[in-house]
């Protein structure tokens, strides 16, 4: 390392002796201390578990997640908390269920925030943002937000110092909506808390992200960042977008078109972080908000696949909770592996504030836990859950425990996984790792685990209620105290 007098080859020779020692030390503790790791999420919306390569998909091409496969760990049993978009994206952003934070339902958007609505995240919850932020994180948001679009809310007020994409989703354009009334504006793109477009071109939204992101990463590339990269593809429309490059080229329509340049936007991203030096200092995880929503034919993959797993995303199924999942970081995460664990989109807050070097008492206590030895190790780290809760809204149906998944004997609010006019509610009780398919349904051979997950399930009812209880540890959702307003485009001056 830096010897004395190959440093002072370099300095002037009146420099004093006092500050030649001073400027010594500190190189050294500089090289020593390890940097901050960054830490990129891309999260896909409505990608389903068979959606891409490593994951079984033969119908998309997808090599540059093969390469990130090889070079990094899948996770095949990494489950987000609800079936869709803005449930499932507080929890990333909390470590928490969206029933404690107040964001699975609510009366006038249902399950998903609509345009021009008066609720949002908590602005005093604290996201993954705030507690990067606390530890001298740079911070960005590129792509769809999706809790509450109104300024109280936006993501500039959340921790993140920069906020590229749009508010909501991609099906959420121009209209009257008739349920209560509103105008929903065009759809708007924004850079902070300005719309710099409406409505916005769907079509470049891949790209233009892509660009934007690396463009953030390269000016940020000294400092420990954040990147938070909530890719609009595929996206709510039953024809997801894609640039003209993509478009018309894969084998499965507008839904690959976008999938494959996905897949094309995150090879851009490893190529640059290695080509700017900071691949070994830069954890990636590569995700889904939810499975995908799929058409009901056997071999109609024109909405996505969550082939091998059961059902569609908005339910409760695995299909639906269960999202293809990259880990990487080269040198860090062994490569080629897999964790057979599960792991949660919650984990990511306390997992990054434990790497980032953040107190723990210093963020409200997560439901998610510390993953780092799933992510990091090749050893024989359990999953530290001892029950994972699916929601559907406010109503629980089903719990999880090791490699059991019990469906409880609920009367489903909409369309359930498993229960219809032939299957009454019941226990059905799975085995996740033998029955990959959810086909076998074991209840009534292990009375035994029906009894302790139902334990597990009124230990959830208790904590975050269920369809007609409220649960003691529910916070209250975020709620302006004024009219709403639309997301429009400042015109004239
Ligand atoms: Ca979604």
């Amino acid at each position: 390392m830096s010897s004395p007098s190959r440093v002072r080859n370099f300095l002037p020779a009146t420099l004093s002796t006092t500050l030649l020692v001073g400027l010594v030390t500190s190189q050294a503790t500089a090289s020593a201390a390890h940097r901050k790791p960054n830490f990129i999420v891309v999260f896909c919306d409505n990608l389903g578990y068979g959606d891409i390569e490593p994951f079984g998909s033969t119908l998309h091409r997808t090599p540059n997640l093969n390469r990130m496969a090889k070079e990094g760990r899948k996770f095949i049993h990494f489950c987000v908390t609800a079936g869709v978009c803005t449930p499932s994206r507080a929890s990333l952003m909390t470590g928490c269920y969206s029933q404690r934070v107040g964001m699975h339902f609510n009366e006038r958007d249902g399950w998903v925030l609509r345009p021009v609505s008066r609720y949002g995240l908590a602005p005093d919850e604290t996201t993954i943002a705030e507690v990067l932020k606390q530890q001298g994180y740079a911070t960005a948001i590129v792509g769809k937000w999706h809790l509450g679009d109104q300024p109280e809310f936006l993501p500039t007020r959340q921790g993140f110092d920069w906020f590229f994409g749009v508010p909501y989703s991609d099906d959420m354009t121009e209209r009257f909506w008739k349920k209560d009334g509103s105008k929903w504006p065009p759809l708007p793109l924004m850079e902070n808390e300005d719309v710099i477009e409406a409505p916005c071109d769907r079509n470049g939204l891949t790209k233009r992200y892509t660009e934007r992101a690396m463009e953030w990463i390269a000016k940020h590339k000294d400092e420990p960042f954040f990147l938070y990269f909530p890719q609009a593809m595929p996206g709510s429309t039953s024809t997801p977008f894609s640039s003209p490059e993509f478009k018309g080229k894969s084998r499965n329509g507008p839904w690959g078109d976008a999938v494959e340049e996905l897949d094309w936007s995150m090879g851009v991203m490893l190529d640059q972080l290695r080509e700017l030096g900071i691949a070994e200092d830069t954890l990636v995880i590569w995700t889904s908000d939810n499975g995908a929503p799929i058409n009901r034919g056997p071999n109609d993959f024109r909405r996505g696949s969550n082939r091998p797993l059961h059902g569609r995303g908005y339910t409760t199924s695995e299909g639906a909770f269960r999202v293809p999942s990259l880990v990487w970081q080269p040198g860090k995460v062994p490569a080629g592996t897999v964790c057979h664990e599960l792991a949660t989109t919650m984990d990511l807050l306390p997992t990054f504030a434990k790497l980032a070097g953040a107190n723990q008492s210093e963020t409200q206590k997560p439901d998610g836990h510390d993953v780092s030895s799933l992510m990091f190790k090749n050893d024989s780290t359990k999953t530290p859950y001892e029950g994972f809760y699916y929601y559907h809204q406010e109503q629980l149906q089903a719990v999880r425990s090791g490699p059991w998944k019990l469906f409880l004997p609920v009367t489903p609010v909409r369309a359930h996984p498993h229960f219809n006019a032939q299957r009454k509610p019941q226990n059905l009780l799975f085995h996740l790792v033998n029955d990959v398919a959810c086909a076998n349904n074991l209840a009534g051979k292990h009375p035994d685990v029906v009894a302790r997950l139902s334990k597990i399930a009124e230990e959830a009812r208790k904590d975050l209620g269920d369809k007609g209880r409220r649960g003691s540890g529910q916070r209250k959702r975020g709620e302006i105290d004024h009219d709403p307003q639309p997301l429009l485009l400042k015109t004239g001056e």
